[in-house]
This record gives structure tokens, C-alpha cells and sequence, in this order.
């Protein structure tokens, strides 16, 4: 004879999830806020003793209730920042009736919609076509049975639920994004605009600079003999030296500059509404103040050679641009180094 199982719903279900007094699946014993704030209801009957007779059955069942005894009174709750997700509108009511609270409700919508049964003794075909059309989710007609109105009361808690394990799931997703982009434009050793900041920052930049015909200035930097410290004193000291010249020089400049890692042991800083000689002279503070200040592991301080350029409004691409302050660092560089030389 074959042999069949017979195992119980019960044995079915898996171990950490329980159901509730809602009749819903859950994860584990205990609700999240999130689920606690799912379980508040609001009944709006004008019909004191169905509005109890539902008051005490959604309590039974684990529910959290508010009462509204009429449409303008249901609509008022509904307003409120802090207000059920699932409601059980009657049809007919004094002041808003149920079908035009759902319209209105469905106007408004947000990230976590609204789960709306209208109940009504109203039994035609017509009026459960016209209460899902205004935009309810369920329609029951009175006298209900109980044990299908907690089931489908049920299934408002289910979808409601679903809708707040998406927004949360959709929230993440935007942090993560968020983060991730984040990190496409930041350099991981030193936390500067990356090459690929640089140039979406530089090219905006240039583009405001033309437009507002307001000056725009490049410095160039370049540490002298830093491959030395990494053969002396090892490449972790050169990578502490490359955070402290960073750190120095976010210190330095005002919040609107950028200042990028250029590559290896390269910077460079965009300063908008600057003209030349400010830059030259940010250049040269920043020169002597690496000079003067110890660098980590090693017991001299690094020195660096810098270019300075003014944007050319009138007639210069920013491929020129780099290529002049570029051209200009390399004088320094060849001029004996910890200089500050001005493009021509
Ligand atoms: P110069 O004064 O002519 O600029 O000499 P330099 O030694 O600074 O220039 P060079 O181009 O010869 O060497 C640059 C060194 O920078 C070599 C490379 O190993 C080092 N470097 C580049 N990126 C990093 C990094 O992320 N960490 C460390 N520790 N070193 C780096
Ligand atoms: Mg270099
Ligand atoms: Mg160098």
C-alpha cells in the first residue's frame, strides 16, 4: 500500500515564523514597529451597533482601533500624520460617504497605500463594481460572516504588509546606490574627488565660469622626491604622507573649491570665482605649510612644486588649460622643486 504522510499545517510551517491572532504569517514571535503600526484599523460606521459589533471583533483578533461615526469624522483621522493603513469604510454615512473617502484617499496616495474593504448592506452587483472602481480593495455586505470578514480584513494586513517590506526594500536600495556612487567618486587613500569627480567638477566649473564670465583658477601638485619616501621608510609612511597632504589641504581651501587626487602623488584644486594671483597665493600657503609640517613616519617634511593658471575665458579649452598648469608644474619641478611657478 503506498504510503502517504500526513503532516499537519501546523508541522508545515517553518520553524521561526508563527501566526497571529490576525491569522497572519510572521516572522518570528515578536512584531517590528512596523508591523505593530500595521495592525491599527480605523472603522467608520454611522451605525452604533455595527460599529461596535466590528469594534469588538477587530479587538478579538488582535487589532489596534480607531472609531470614526461619520465620513467627515473618518476623513479627519485620515489626515492625521499618524493614521491606520487599513480601513473599513461603511457606504453610506453621514457627511463623506465610503466610496468618495477612497477617491480621495487614492488622490494622495504616498510610498505605503491605503488598504480599503467598504462594508455596506447595499447587496447589488452594481454597488461592489462602483466601491472597486472608486479605488476600495474589498467590498463585504452586511450581515457578514465573521470568519470571512477576518479573513479578508486579513488579507488588507498581508498587503499592507508586503507594501512595507518593498518601501523598506526600496529605501536600501537607494542608501546603497547612494553609497555606491559615492564611492565611484572618491578616492579611497586620501577621501579627495577622484579623477572621474575631477573632470564632471571641473567641466561644471568651466561651464559656470563662461557663463557668469567669473574667474576660474587651477593649482597643480606634485610632491618632491616622494618615491624616496616609499624606498626609505616603506609604503605605508608614503600612504600617511599622502592623507596628511590631503588633510592639509581640505584645512586650506574654502568648501566650494575641489580638490581631486590627480593620480599617484598628484592633486590638484579647482577655485571658482578666483583669479590668479589669489590662487598663487593659496599656492604659497599651502607650499610653506607643507614644508613646516612633519610627516608621519619620516623625519623630514615633504616639500612639493605647484603650477597655477588662470582660466583663459575668452578663447581656451580645458584640455589647454590642464596642459598649461601642467606645463607650469614642470617648471617648477625643473626650477629645483618646493616652488610655485605661474602658467603662461
Ligand atoms: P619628483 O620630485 O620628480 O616628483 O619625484 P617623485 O619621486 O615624487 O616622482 P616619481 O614620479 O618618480 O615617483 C612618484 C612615486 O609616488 C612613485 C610611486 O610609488 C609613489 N606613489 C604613487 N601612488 C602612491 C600611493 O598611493 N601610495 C604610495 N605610498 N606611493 C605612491
Ligand atoms: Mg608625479
Ligand atoms: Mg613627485
Amino acid at each position: 500500500m503506498k504510503k502517504t504522510q500526513n503532516i499537519s499545517a501546523a508541522e508545515q510551517r517553518p520553524p521561526d515564523e508563527k501566526i497571529t491572532v490576525a491569522g497572519q504569517w510572521l516572522p518570528t514571535s515578536e512584531k517590528t514597529p512596523g508591523e505593530r503600526t500595521l495592525m491599527k484599523v480605523l472603522i467608520a460606521d454611522d451605525d452604533p451597533s455595527s460599529c461596535l459589533l466590528l469594534e469588538s471583533l477587530l479587538i478579538k483578533w488582535g487589532y489596534e482601533v480607531t472609531v470614526a461615526h461619520d465620513g467627515d469624522e473618518a476623513w479627519r483621522i485620515l489626515c492625521l500624520t499618524e493614521h491606520p493603513l487599513l480601513v473599513i469604510l461603511d457606504w453610506m454615512m453621514p457627511g463623506i460617504e465610503g466610496p468618495a473617502i477612497v477617491s480621495r484617499l487614492r488622490e494622495r496616495e504616498g510610498p505605503l497605500p491605503h488598504y480599503v474593504i467598504i462594508i455596506t448592506s447595499k447587496e447589488k452587483e452594481s454597488a461592489t463594481v462602483h466601491a472597486l472602481n472608486a479605488g476600495a480593495d474589498d467590498f463585504v455586505a452586511k450581515p457578514f460572516s465573521q470568519c470571512e470578514l477576518q479573513a479578508r480584513v486579513a488579507v488588507g494586513f498581508r498587503v499592507n504588509h508586503l507594501h512595507m517590506v518593498l518601501m523598506d526594500k526600496m529605501q536600501k536600495l537607494e542608501q546603497a546606490t547612494e553609497t555606491i556612487s559615492r564611492l565611484a567618486r572618491t578616492d579611497e587613500l586620501t577621501g579627495l574627488h577622484n579623477r572621474r569627480s575631477f573632470n564632471e567638477n571641473f567641466s561644471l566649473a568651466i561651464s559656470t565660469a563662461r557663463r557668469h564670465n567669473v574667474p576660474l583658477s587651477l593649482v597643480s601638485i606634485d610632491l618632491d622626491h616622494f618615491k624616496r619616501v616609499n624606498d626609505d621608510y616603506g609604503h605605508r609612511a608614503g600612504d600617511q604622507v599622502l592623507q596628511m597632504c590631503a588633510s592639509l589641504l581640505l584645512e586650506m581651501v574654502r568648501e566650494e573649491d575641489i580638490v581631486a587626487r590627480w593620480g599617484g602623488e598628484e592633486f590638484i584644486i579647482v577655485l571658482l570665482y578666483t583669479d590668479g594671483d589669489s590662487a598663487i597665493t593659496l599656492a604659497e600657503r599651502v607650499r610653506s605649510r607643507f614644508e613646516q609640517t612633519p610627516a608621519p613616519l619620516v623625519p623630514y617634511a615633504i616639500t612639493a612644486s605647484f603650477g597655477v593658471a588662470q582660466f583663459k575665458q575668452e578663447c581656451e579649452t580645458e584640455d589647454a588649460l590642464l596642459r598649461r598648469v601642467d606645463d607650469a608644474l614642470y617648471s617648477a619641478k625643473s626650477q629645483g622643486r618646493n616652488r610655485v611657478i605661474v602658467a603662461m
